[in-house]
C-alpha cells in the first residue's frame, strides 16, 4: 500500500494543553508520527497541490487566521503558544472583532488546541498527504494511507479544536468529488465523534458520513455525535452516528462498523475515506474503549471486504508506545 507523509508535519509541537482543569503535556505530539513511520517502513513525500483543495472545504478568512494567529499573539506581547479563553456563545451579537484573543475564540471550540508559529505549515502538509493518498486511489490504487498529523476530524469549515486544524478527511472526500466521483463515503472509527466532518457535510447528500465513537453523553466533544443527528435538507439521512459505551471491546465495535458499512453500501458510495483513530486502543491515555492491537487487522479486513477504493487518513491515537504497532496491524489487515 502506498503511504504518504511530509517531515514538515512534525513542526507543530505545542507545549501544553488544558486537560481536565489543569495543564498537561500536549498529547498530539510529533513522536506519534515518528513511531508510526518506523512501524510501517516509511512513507513517500506528497506533492504540493496548493491551497485550492483546502479552500474547497475551509473558509478563506479562517485560513488567513490560521496562518497569522501565532504572529498576532506574539505582537500582542504574549509568550508561548496561542490559546483561546473566551468563546462567543451561539445566538449572541455576531461581532466581528479584531483582537487576537477574540479571534482565537471565534475560530475554535475548545481550550485544548494551542496554535504555534509552525502550526499552519504542519496542517498544510498533513492536508497534502491526504490529497496525495486520494490521488493515488483516484489513479487506481486499491487503497492508500495518509499519515495525517495534525489530525483533522474535529475541524469545521471555519474552526479548529480537538488537536485538529484542517479537516483532512473532508479535504480528501471533496477532492474525490471534484475529480468526478459522484458519491463518496467517510467512515470515522476514531474514538471521538468527528464533529467537524459532520458539520461540513451536514446539508449535503453527496458525501455520506458514518461515525462510531464514544457516546457524547460521557465523552468529548459532548455537543455532537448523538444518535438522533442525521443531517438536514439534502443531507438528511446522509449522516449516521453510532455512539458506543465506554468499555466497548472488539465484538461490539466490529458489529457497529458492519452496520456503518451496510449503510455506506446502501448509499452507493464509489470511494471510501476512512478516518482512522487508534485512540480506541485499550491502553490509550485519554480514551476508554478496549480494542487490542490484533483487532485493528480484523476491522481493516472488514473494511477491505466492502470492495471500495479506500483512502485511509490518520486521526487520533495517543498511546505512543503502541501506536506504530496498532497502525501496522490495521494496514496489514487491509
Ligand atoms: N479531558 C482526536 O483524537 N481533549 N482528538 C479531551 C478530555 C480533546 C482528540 C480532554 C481530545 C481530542 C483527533
Ligand atoms: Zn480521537
Amino acid at each position: 500500500m502506498r503511504k504518504f507523509f511530509d517531515p514538515r508535519q512534525l513542526l507543530h509541537a505545542p507545549a501544553r494543553e488544558l486537560h481536565n482543569g489543569g495543564f498537561t503535556d500536549y498529547a498530539e505530539k510529533p513522536s506519534r508520527a515518528e513511531t508510526i513511520l518506523a512501524a510501517i517502513g516509511g512513507a513517500e513525500a506528497p506533492e504540493d497541490r496548493g491551497e485550492a483543495p483546502i479552500l474547497a472545504v475551509h473558509d478563506p478568512d479562517y485560513i488567513a487566521f490560521l496562518k497569522t494567529a501565532a504572529a498576532r499573539w506574539a505582537d500582542a506581547g504574549r509568550s508561548g503558544d496561542a490559546m483561546g479563553y473566551v468563546w462567543p456563545v451561539v445566538g449572541r451579537r455576531p461581532l466581528r472583532l479584531d483582537r487576537i484573543d477574540a479571534l482565537l475564540g471565534q475560530y475554535s471550540f475548545d481550550g485544548g488546541t494551542p496554535l504555534t508559529a509552525r502550526t499552519w505549515e504542519s496542517a498544510y502538509w498533513s492536508a497534502q498527504s491526504a490529497l496525495a493518498a486520494t490521488q493515488a486511489v483516484l489513479d487506481g490504487e486499491r487503497a492508500a494511507f495518509a499519515l495525517c498529523r495534525p489530525p483533522g476530524h474535529h475541524a469545521g469549515a471555519d474552526y479548529y479544536g480537538g488537536y485538529c486544524h484542517l479537516n483532512v478527511a473532508a479535504i480528501a472526500a471533496q477532492a474525490a468529488r471534484d475529480a468526478g466521483r459522484p458519491r463518496v463515503a467517510i467512515l470515522d472509527i476514531d474514538y471521538h465523534h468527528g464533529n467537524g466532518t459532520q458539520d461540513i457535510f451536514w446539508t449535503r447528500g453527496d458525501v455520506f458520513y458514518a461515525s462510531l465513537h464514544a457516546d457524547p453523553a460521557t465523552d468529548y466533544p459532548f455537543y455532537w455525535g448523538h444518535a438522533d443527528e442525521v443531517g438536514e435538507g439534502e443531507g438528511r439521512g446522509a449522516t449516521l452516528n453510532l455512539p458506543l459505551p465506554q468499555g466497548t471491546m472488539i465484538d461490539a465495535f466490529r458489529a457497529a462498523q458492519a452496520q456503518a458499512l451496510r449503510a455506506i453500501a446502501d448509499f452507493g458510495a464509489e470511494l471510501l475515506v476512512v478516518s482512522f483513530g487508534a485512540d480506541t486502543y485499550i491502553g490509550d491515555p485519554i480514551s476508554a474503549f478496549r480494542i487490542e492491537t490484533p483487532d485493528y487487522a480484523l476491522l481493516a479486513a472488514d473494511i477491505a471486504a466492502a470492495g471500495l477504493p479506500t483512502v485511509i487518513v490518520m486521526e487520533g491515537g495517543y498511546a505512543v508506545e503502541a501506536l506504530g504497532e496498532n497502525v501496522a496491524s490495521l494496514l496489514s489487515g487491509f
